[in-house]
């Protein structure tokens, strides 16, 4: 009997506890409200079908992947090359989801692939994938500026 009593006691400041830590929890979101809301009228807003991450790593990944294939390229090793064409191109993948410019998207895609499919042919000219580069390099650079202006 004795113990039943106690453990209910426990139960009890438990339950209490709970309450307590329930109720500091549920001011946050509130405090929070402000920023949300402006969150969903703005346009630019990182919305809720976008993965929850940040995008900005990636675009260094992706800076990284470029002039990895630049580099192997011009050193003739050929088969990281493709390994680190193959990145950009998952890169831009991922990327892709958290951008709201369709025509950006697209060049940001077709940049990355015709990289790759420079690469893949096996006897890319390094002067002609400067030029490729460059392309690449210009749409990063767009992209960042696009993705810095959403809230992420
Ligand atoms: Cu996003």
């Amino acid at each position: 009997m004795k113990k039943s009593k106690v453990l209910f006691g426990i139960v009890a400041i438990v339950a209490a506890m709970s309450l307590i830590a329930g109720c500091g929890s549920s001011e946050k979101p509130a405090a929070q409200a402000p920023a949300s809301q402006e969150q969903a009228t703005s346009h630019q807003g990182h919305s809720a079908t976008m993965p929850k991450e940040d995008p900005m790593p990636m675009m260094k990944d992706l800076d990284k992947a470029l002039q990895d294939v630049v580099k192997q390229v011009k050193a003739g090793q050929t088969m990281d090359a493709q390994k680190s064409a193959a990145q950009l191109v998952s890169t831009v993948d991922k990327v892709v989801p958290h951008m709201m410019d369709e025509g950006l998207k697209d060049n940001l895609r077709k940049a990355a692939t015709d990289i790759k499919d420079s690469v893949n042919s096996g006897k890319t000219d390094p002067n002609a994938l400067d030029g490729k580069v460059k392309v690449m390099q210009d749409i990063i650079k767009q992209t960042t500026t696009h993705l810095q202006g959403m809230n992420h």
